[in-house]
């Protein structure tokens, strides 16, 4: 804890630190509260840069997707700026916004004062944060700073079935070995084709990339007491992609009527309610920029997302879990089941969906 305030401490926050405790539950980086003399409190996080390569291009990412924003908003008269929009703070010595010490990368933003995060959603919620995430991106259509992509390809469904074959190839982990194993990559294999249909268009110069979040998962949100939206946390993977990737990876999270780790496959279920109600706040901020094709194929994004996650879930399986944080030796497995559960569920109800969304 001394290094952590030692770390913190070389930030330009408001009164001494006085307590460090961690925060959250994310599966790449480590997350702090750190609380000062002067009553204030600050996010302290540890960028993981073995996953995030370019922190200096995350970082610079990340400051012009909050300045951008906040200016936005300022502009629109909102009163409640500071949690509306997340701010970085930098450091006493710099205006550089993270800390290093050539091997690990630190940065601390402000607390979001009485703000909570949630990991389930009633339809209600998903109303907002459809609203949220659309506007979000309607925000960012406009911002003038070319933007990288800290990870490379990130959601790129070729890539992702490339890695798999990679995986199976290496067969690090021996876990071929496993009957199990080998049935669901013969599954997998059989959408592989439908599911890179995203990047067909983009080669088509049928779909464009925009900035978007990438990680849209329910515990991303901040929400207040009464269950607004305040504001989008998590900027690491904000960068140009596919539209689909904020519709698709909230439904991921949010309509599955349990946990993406939840072992009891029968339970997993894609929630009808929260994808109407989802879509509906979606595409009443988003429609001022989505364009045709966009739009049609959000069912399709609604299948991609628990597809590419139960890819990454399962090649890393393969690999020995060298990407996830894990709490036992099956969990990924157990992440790829609940994940293809899912997309099965959702394959069920692609007709309805594309029905909903046409109207
Ligand atoms: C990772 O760290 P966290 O939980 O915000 C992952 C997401 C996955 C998610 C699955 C950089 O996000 O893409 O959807 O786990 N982030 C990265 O829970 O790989
Ligand atoms: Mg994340």
């Amino acid at each position: 804890m001394e290094k952590l305030k030692a770390i913190a401490s070389s930030f330009m926050l408001k009164g001494e630190v006085t307590e460090i405790s961690p925060l959250g539950n994310g599966l790449i980086n480590d997350t702090y509260r750190v609380c000062t003399s002067e009553g204030e409190s600050y996010v302290l996080q540890r960028v993981n840069n073995a996953i995030f390569k370019d922190v200096e291009l995350l970082q610079h990412n990340i400051e012009c997707v909050t300045m951008h924003i906040r200016t936005k908003l300022q502009e629109a008269g909102e009163k409640d700026l500071d949690r509306k929009v997340l701010e970085f703070i930098p450091l006493k010595d710099s205006p550089r916004t993270y800390w290093t010490d050539g091997e690990t990368y630190w940065r601390v933003s402000a607390f979001i004062k009485d703000s909570v995060t949630v990991e389930t959603v009633n339809p209600e919620y998903s109303y907002h944060a459809g609203k949220a995430f659309g506007n979000f991106q309607a925000m960012l259509a406009d911002i003038p700073e070319q933007l990288g992509e800290t990870i490379p390809d990130f959601h790129n469904m070729e890539l992702r079935a490339r890695q798999l074959r990679e995986a199976v190839e290496a067969d690090a982990a021996g876990r071929l070995a496993e009957d199990e194993v080998r049935e669901i990559l013969a599954e997998i294999e059989t959408h592989i084709d439908d599911m890179c249909l995203a990047e067909r268009l983009h080669r088509e110069g049928k779909l464009p990339k925009r900035i978007c979040h990438c990680d849209t998962k329910v515990s991303n949100m901040l929400f207040d007491k009464e269950g607004n939206v305040l504001c989008v946390i998590d900027l690491d993977t904000v960068m140009p992609s596919f539209i689909f990737s904020d519709f698709g990876d909230f439904l991921r999270t949010a309509a599955n009527k349990v946990a993406e780790d939840c072992p009891e496959i029968d339970k997993v279920a894609f929630d009808m309610d929260i994808f109407r109600s989802f879509a509906k706040g979606y595409l009443e901020s988003a429609s001022v920029f989505l364009t045709p094709v966009e739009k049609e194929n959000l069912p399709y994004a609604a299948a991609l997302f628990p597809f590419m996650q139960a890819v990454r879930f399962f090649a890393d399986y393969i690999n020995g879990d060298t990407y996830y944080k894990t709490s036992y030796p099956e969990h990924n497995l157990v992440r790829t089941r609940n994940q293809m559960a899912l997309f099965r569920s959702v394959m069920t109800h692609m007709d309805e969906m594309a029905a909903f969304c046409r109207k």
